[in-house]
């Protein structure tokens, strides 16, 4: 329940060395001390080693911003692409691969703003990708400018009389595009946050995991504070396999629910494609 700083990942680096964990890289995180995105990283470390996932079978893809900078701090095949374009990526790279294991890492901004238009086709067609959002409503590396998921009133470097705009809810929109595994948590909650990467990499099919990330050094209004006076746990009676009770779940604000909203098994897109080439291999045009 620890709040990860650059340190513990120095630490996790040097017991990486002793142990021959397969996960770090010899790269320390450029990211601020205190910065929501260290839990997701440690989240992928520990899911990674887990589920025994050796780095020549795993692939982080991400877009542009400090999420972006994700795969460079995992051993690994790593892709930094365009803002916003992870998605597609590590779509691509799933159906030419299907037996690697494939992560995109990325922000508010890149997932839901920029990059809004991929999210709901990976969804819809069950590509089997897991997809991390790091949400900390703001545009952290160019310096605080609002993003989608900025409350709506929030003071920023672009919005010095308060937000105008209203938020989208990033949990809800995976369940209406139709993600077959939909998680949400607090980044300040690192046992919770493996959990849920590890849950969320072993499901096949399209998983999102909607980390709330807070930036310590660019958004004063939606804060480690903040968010932990919001949140609360699923009830304990709670089963994550009616989806309009996932959404309705998903949209509270008070409180925001922490803690698996949906799974489903259903066959991907790979699946379909392996259908696609029986039928080929039957077919008199070939
Ligand atoms: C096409 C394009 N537009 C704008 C930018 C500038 N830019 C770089 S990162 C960024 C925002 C990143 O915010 P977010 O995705 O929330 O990630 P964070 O840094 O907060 O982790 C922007 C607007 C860019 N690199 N490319
Ligand atoms: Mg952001």
């Amino acid at each position: 329940m620890s709040l990860l700083t650059k340190r513990h990942v120095i630490e996790g680096l040097q017991r990486a060395k002793t142990n021959k964990a397969q996960q770090h890289r010899d790269v320390l995180p450029t990211w601020c001390p205190g910065c929501g995105h260290f839990t997701p990283l440690q989240g992928v470390y520990e899911a990674t080693e887990r589920l025994n996932i050796h780095p020549k079978n795993l692939v982080l893809v991400s877009g542009i911003g400090c999420s972006g900078r994700f795969p460079f701090f995992v051993k690994g095949f790593g892709f930094h692409s365009l803002h916003g374009r992870g998605i597609p990526v590590a779509t691509g790279i799933k159906i030419a691969r299907p037996e690697l294991t494939v992560v995109v890492a990325g922000g508010d901004g890149d997932g839901v703003g920029i990059g809004g238009g991929h999210f709901p086709h990976a969804a819809r067609n069950n590509i089997d990708i897991t997809y991390l959002l790091l949400d900390n409503s703001i545009y952290g590396l160019t310096k605080g400018q609002v993003s989608p998921t900025s409350p709506f009133g929030m003071i920023s470097a672009t919005t010095p009389y308060g937000n105008i705009g209203y938020p989208l809810n990033p949990s809800t929109l995976a369940l209406t595009y139709g993600a077959t595994f939909v998680a949400r948590v607090f980044s300040r909650d690192r046992d919770e946050c493996t959990e849920m990467v590890t849950q969320a990499i072993a499901h096949k099919g399209f998983s999102f995991v909607h980390v709330l990330s807070p930036c310590v050094e660019f958004n004063k209004f939606v804060t480690y504070g903040s968010i932990r006076e919001t949140i609360a746990p699923l009830p304990s009676d709670y089963v994550p396999d009616d989806h309009v009770h996932a959404i309705q779940y998903a949209e509270s604000a008070s409180p925001v629910y922490h803690g698996v909203l949906f799974k489903t098994a259903k066959p991907t897109y790979s699946d379909h494609m392996q259908t696609v080439f029986e039928k080929m291999k039957g077919s008199p045009t070939n």
